[in-house]
């Protein structure tokens, strides 16, 4: 049932963390910093009831946190440095002592590098680190890395994305990314990819993506999915984002069935329990 979980995977070097990706598949809790996140957009707008939230999450059981200050969902307005900053860096300063790795969910070259310098363990560039700034702000430290596809950018990516094979093409962009990674000297322990469901991918896209993960799983780093509440779900449901957890987490467990060792998930305490489960019985 679950051969395609690896069991002989090395674990992801992330700071002074490792995530043992062998021993079971890891939760990453999402926190957003955002007041306008598709799926709990505001609802943690202050400091203090964001670091309540990670801490929540912590106890729920999730490996890592990820924490983002900038909204990726489709059509949001970006942000610059300074907003970015402000949000972003307080939170990090107060989870600096935090048992588990705090990724931070950028694409800006300098706030990886504050980020790094006030304690994150990850950072998450959901451009894939295809700009040589951002290759350049984090290869020096001994970060995790989540290289991650998209096409287009998030203000236009859902207009009319298209493939000649989505998996292909995305196989293909990962592999590169990690290539030039390996290539500048970044350890390949520190290398996860993603997917990127949603990120300029139709239903039928990201449909067949999961379907077919072994094709990125056989890329070799980790493989992290985020399906938490997005849109596949919406459709499959009928269901607004927060009514979305059984459908979150079944697609999660279909995710690590297929081989992804990283969930990226809103509701941390279901899918936990979901993967004790699966973990029990394969
Ligand atoms: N999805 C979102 C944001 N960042 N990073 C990775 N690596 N993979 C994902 O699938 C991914 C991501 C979108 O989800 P969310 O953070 O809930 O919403 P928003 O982008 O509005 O903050």
């Amino acid at each position: 049932m679950s051969e395609r979980f690896d069991p002989f995977a090395r674990p992801v070097l992330c700071g002074r963390f490792r995530l043992d990706v062998a021993r079971r598949p890891q939760v990453m809790g999402i926190v957003n910093l955002t007041p306008d996140s598709f799926s709990d957009g505001g609802r943690f707008g202050s400091l203090g009831a964001a670091v309540d939230h990670a801490w929540r999450l912590i106890e729920a059981g999730a490996d890592l946190i990820d924490v983002g200050a900038e909204s990726t969902r489709p059509g949001a307005t970006p942000i610059d440095v300074d907003e970015e900053g402000r949000r972003l860096l307080p939170f990090l300063r107060a989870l600096a002592d935090c048992p588990v790795a705090i990724s931070v969910d950028t694409r800006k070259p300098a706030i990886m590098r504050a980020a790094l310098a006030a304690g994150a363990s990850m950072i998450n560039d959901v451009e894939g680190f295809a700009s040589w700034a951002a290759r350049d702000a984090v290869s020096a430290s001994d970060c995790g890395l989540c290289v991650m596809h998209m096409q287009g950018a998030p203000e236009t990516m859902q207009a009319d994305p298209r493939y000649v094979d989505v998996v292909d093409e995305v196989a293909a962009f990962l592999s590169a990314r990690v290539r030039t990674l390996v290539d500048e000297g970044v350890a390949r322990e520190r290398i996860l990819v993603d997917p990127g469901f949603g990120f300029g991918k139709t239903h039928a896209h990201n449909l067949d993506l999961l379907r077919r993960l072994d094709a990125i799983v056989a890329l070799g780093p980790p493989v992290l999915v985020g399906l938490s509440r997005k849109g596949l779900i919406g459709t499959l449901t009928g269901r607004s984002p927060i009514e979305r957890i059984a459908g979150s987490v079944a697609a999660a467990l279909l995710a690590v069935e297929r081989g992804a060792q990283i969930v990226r998930v809103h509701d941390v305490a279901e899918t936990v329990d979901a993967l004790r489960v699966w973990d029990a019985i394969r």
